[in-house]
């Protein structure tokens, strides 16, 4: 049944689309022309963009209610990457995989670094784990982790945090992501300043063994699984505490880890400023922490959030070179459908960005001409530049129509015999 997603499969099932593609691409080739913008150009750009995929993201995700798992859901890390292999065949974007410590602790990391580069994957920034315990762990983080009173806690969280460095330097990898879930539930609970200089000296003894042309990524998040207060509640905290600890040390931004309506761009744009923007969790959200796929609520702020990241670019400001990487749960959709359809609006956004004329936005900015500047913005934003991002995909052996290509594919009713259901029902983020 289906066919293999393989250069073959690819190629046959993108010459029905080609013609169509073709003639989409010089229309829109012709119309950017008129505004002095060189497609071929901003095609390049498209397929130069890269965006890593969580490792976590192609499990099926749930909630504190429930999950509901997908049919031939990948059991293993293993299967985890056969599934990124799918994604990259496809789009071509996303090499790169973010890993999960324990949730994807290889016994054998050579093996694994192998079985990735067979399939074209590297390992991105590895992630640490403190905000759960694991089974047969000494002592629990109900109650903090590298912010805990007790010091043996701290020391553990620690120790997890050093020996993901470790793991990660055995699979190439040149970043770790440190999120926690440290924070309280209660007024008075904490004390606010302790917690964090407690925080800050376990981070310090992380930061003293990264590993040479590693970076340490701190991640904020303004609530959950506390709920009152959290350590790294903000880009404030973590900004300071990356200055604390050195200039390897940068601040993360998950698109889901702020309050409601807060101006995320305005957030990136300080952080370049300032020199500590390191990377990326992107995702999109109505009301929380929501996880859900890039582009599907706010697709303008998200064109605004690469209006800033693109402007610092094209000055090529020292330093600058963030890491972007996926992160959502994907709760009632299947995960390979949903990181190829990420990957492919977090493209459209970079490639919109590149569309703003910057010199007109300039002038009305200096003339204070507010309705002309947003219109600038605009006008690049109400681009279609989907035939762009189609052609980068297809010169890259990807497919046109991804998702269309997976479904035919039969991929996933293929790995839903070969992985039969196990006995992972509960509830839980992933
Ligand atoms: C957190 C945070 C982290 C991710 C976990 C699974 O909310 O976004 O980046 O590793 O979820
Ligand atoms: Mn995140
Ligand atoms: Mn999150």
């Amino acid at each position: 049944m289906g066919f293999k997603l393989d250069k073959e499969g690819i190629a046959a099932e993108n010459a029905r689309r080609l013609q169509w593609l073709e003639e989409d691409y010089e229309h829109l080739g012709g119309r950017l022309a008129r505004r002095a913008i060189d497609i071929e150009a901003l095609t390049e750009r498209a397929m130069g963009f890269r965006v890593a995929v969580p490792s976590w993201g192609v499990g099926t995700g749930g909630t504190r209610f429930a999950r509901f798992p997908n049919p031939g859901e990948p059991r293993n890390i293993f299967e985890k990457l056969d599934d990124c292999q799918a994604i990259l065949a496809l789009v071509r974007s996303t090499p790169g995989i973010s890993l999960h410590i324990p949730w994807d602790r290889p016994s054998n990391p050579a093996e694994l670094l192998a079985f990735a580069k067979e399939r074209g994957l590297h390992f991105d920034s590895m992630n640490s784990n403190t905000f759960q315990d694991q089974t047969g762990q000494k002592l629990s983080y109900k109650f903090g982790s590298l912010s805990h009173t007790d010091a043996a806690v701290r020391r553990q969280a620690v120790e997890h945090n050093l020996e993901c460095l470790e793991l990660g330097a055995k699979l190439g990898a040149r970043s770790h992501t440190v999120w926690v879930g440290d924070g309280g539930n209660f007024p008075g609970q904490l004390h606010m300043r302790k917690a964090l200089e407690r925080y800050l000296e376990s981070m310090r003894a992380i930061y003293k063994d990264l590993p040479p042309g590693w970076k340490l990524f701190v991640e904020h998040k303004l609530y959950e699984p506390a709920f009152y207060s959290t350590v790294i509640s903000d880009w404030g905290t973590s900004y300071y505490c990356v200055r604390e600890l050195g200039e390897r040390a940068f601040s993360l931004v998950d698109l889901g880890h702020h309050a409601p309506n807060v101006n995320i761009e305005m957030i990136v744009a300080r952080l370049i400023q300032f020199g500590k923007l390191g990377g990326f969790h992107f995702n999109d959200s109505k009301y929380g922490d929501d996880d859900l796929d890039s582009g599907s609520i706010k697709p303008f702020q998200l064109f605004l959030i690469f209006n800033e990241l693109v402007d610092a670019e094209l000055l090529r400001l020292p330093g600058f070179d963030p890491a972007y990487m996926l992160d959502q749960s994907h709760n009632v959709t299947d995960p390979v459908e949903s990181l190829m359809i990420s990957a492919t609006e977090v493209c459209r956004a970079y490639v919109q960005a590149h569309l703003v004329d910057r010199a007109r936005l300039h002038e009305h900015q200096e003339q204070n001409d507010a309705l002309l500047a947003l219109q600038t913005l605009k006008e690049a934003y109400h681009t279609d530049v989907e035939p762009i991002l189609a052609m980068a995909r297809h010169r890259a052996g990807g497919a046109i129509d991804p998702v269309g290509v997976f479904r035919a594919s039969g991929y996933r009713q293929r790995v839903a015999q070969s992985r039969p259901a196990g006995a992972r029902l509960g509830a839980g983020i992933v």
